[in-house]
């Protein structure tokens, strides 16, 4: 029997697909998914109200502006004020949620909290007091293609429009001693955390486009844990891609290997090179399209957010340890509300437009441009995966 999302939670408007059981070993492990049986049902009224979110947005800009440029009407003044649209994948906990809320409330933002656990990601828009007409929470589960296709769909049948993408998501699986896998089959923490959002930002690229926005932007979230120049991406097991062929394999662990290089299974590994090719696929979509779209592509390390849900599959030992760690040894740490602030920063501050960066914060919170390792920025390695990655997604 079908649901109409609506009725069930008042500011969740599409739920997008059947609960398939895909990525098992990790939607068992965290909080409550859906009911079974209960899929989407689109309504015209429903877009409308969405639509009429966004809009409601650009009138009230217009209104606090001056009459005169409400008069004018010219196409530059509505790009100017019109309020902007914002995907941010994963944003139901830690830094996705805390941007969430820091673009919600400035007004002049739209959040579309693309989660794969919509209840979860409504409750703590809720809990963080997140008015519901700045925010809209569609269903998203990057372990699953099909998921991010339909995801898509649903972006577009809500005629929102798309002015700004964080590929924000991750999974982090350190003490694993298994590999598990994605819908087709990939490991779970480059195919969730790269491949995911690989399609994802792929398929939107044409969406950005028709956006009239003034400064369109995609994100994809990095790590110093990815990036061999700095002590952190020293700490064993360090990330290395090779030359992708386990990711070439089709990282399966059947036949093939389930990490990139084509090595045994290690968890902590998966993530720092699924980091690495975050990092990668920002500055490939950099130089294929930043000059023919004009949008920014840019990545960043928001600092070492120590109290995330991203370490809820670490040693409990650690999750006591690494917060003091953090806060009085390497002095890296910061909180989720700082984190959030500075990913929001790059969303929509004007100083923050030059695409192909990868941006970093010093001790004074001030932003900088910082250095990719080798490796994160061997623009031949980001050609080879980008070529491997699409063949895997079905896009080539
Ligand atoms: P959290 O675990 O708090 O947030 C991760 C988010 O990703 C959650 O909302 C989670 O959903 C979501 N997610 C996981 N799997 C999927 C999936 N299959 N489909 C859709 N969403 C999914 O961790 P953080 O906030 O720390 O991590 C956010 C980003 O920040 C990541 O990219 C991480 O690599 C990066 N980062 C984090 C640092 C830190 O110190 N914490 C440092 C540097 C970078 P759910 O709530 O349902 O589990
Ligand atoms: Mg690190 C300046 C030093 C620094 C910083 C900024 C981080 C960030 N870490 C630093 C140093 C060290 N770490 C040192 C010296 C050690 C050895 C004791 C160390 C250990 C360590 C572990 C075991 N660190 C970790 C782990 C993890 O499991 C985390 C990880 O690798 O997740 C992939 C982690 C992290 N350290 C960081 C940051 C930001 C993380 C986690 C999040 C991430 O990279 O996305």
């Amino acid at each position: 029997m079908a649901l109409q999302a609506a009725t069930l939670f008042p500011s969740t408007r599409c739920i997008s697909k059947e609960n398939k059981g895909i990525a098992i070993k990790e939607s068992s492990l965290f909080g409550a998914a859906l009911p079974a049986g209960i899929k989407a049902e689109f309504s015209p009224s429903l877009y409308k109200e969405l639509r009429k979110k966004v809009s409601n947005g650009a009138i009230r800009a217009q209104t606090a502006a001056t009459a005169p440029a409400v008069n004018q009407a010219s196409s530059d003044v509505k790009k100017t004020l019109r309020k902007g649209c914002v995907v941010i994948t994963g944003a139901s906990s830690g830094l996705g949620l805390a941007a969430a809320k820091s673009l919600a409330e400035t007004g002049k933002w739209h959040v579309i909290m693309a989660c794969r656990n919509f209840l979860k990601a409504e409750q703590a828009a809720k809990s963080l007091g997140m008015a519901k007409e700045n925010y809209t929470v569609m269903h998203l589960d990057l372990a699953s293609l099909d998921s991010v296709r339909q995801f898509v769909e649903t972006l577009r049948r809500s005629e929102m429009p798309l002015d700004a993408l964080v590929c924000n998501a991750a999974v982090y699986l350190p003490t694993a001693k298994e590999p598990t896998f994605t819908a087709e089959g990939f490991e779970l923490s480059v195919g969730t955390n790269h491949l995911g959002h690989f399609l994802l930002a792929r398929l939107l690229l044409d969406d950005f486009k028709k956006s009239d926005f003034q400064q369109k932007r995609l994100i994809i979230v990095g790590s110093i844990t990815g990036n061999t120049n700095t002590l952190a991406g020293n700490v064993p097991p360090k990330a290395n891609l090779g030359d992708l062929r386990g990711l070439a394999g089709g990282l399966n662990g059947v036949g093939s290997s389930s990490m990139i290089d084509g090595g045994d299974f290690d968890g902590a590994k998966a993530y720092k090179d699924s980091k690495v090719c975050n990092m990668l696929s920002m500055q490939e979509f950099h130089r294929r399209y930043h000059e023919e779209t004009g949008i920014s592509f840019a990545s960043l390390y928001p600092g070492c957010i120590a109290e995330t849900g991203l370490f809820r599959n670490h040693i409990p030992l650690f999750r006591i340890l690494f917060p003091p760690f953090q806060k009085y040894i390497t002095k890296g740490y910061v909180s989720e509300k700082e984190a959030g602030d500075r990913l929001a920063q790059v969303v929509s501050d004007p100083s923050l437009s030059k695409s192909g960066v990868y941006w970093s914060w010093n001790s004074t919170s001030a932003s900088f441009e910082n250095q990719l390792s080798k490796e994160a920025s061997d623009a031949e390695k980001a050609r080879k995966l980008w070529e491997v990655s699409e063949k895997l997604v079905g896009l080539a």
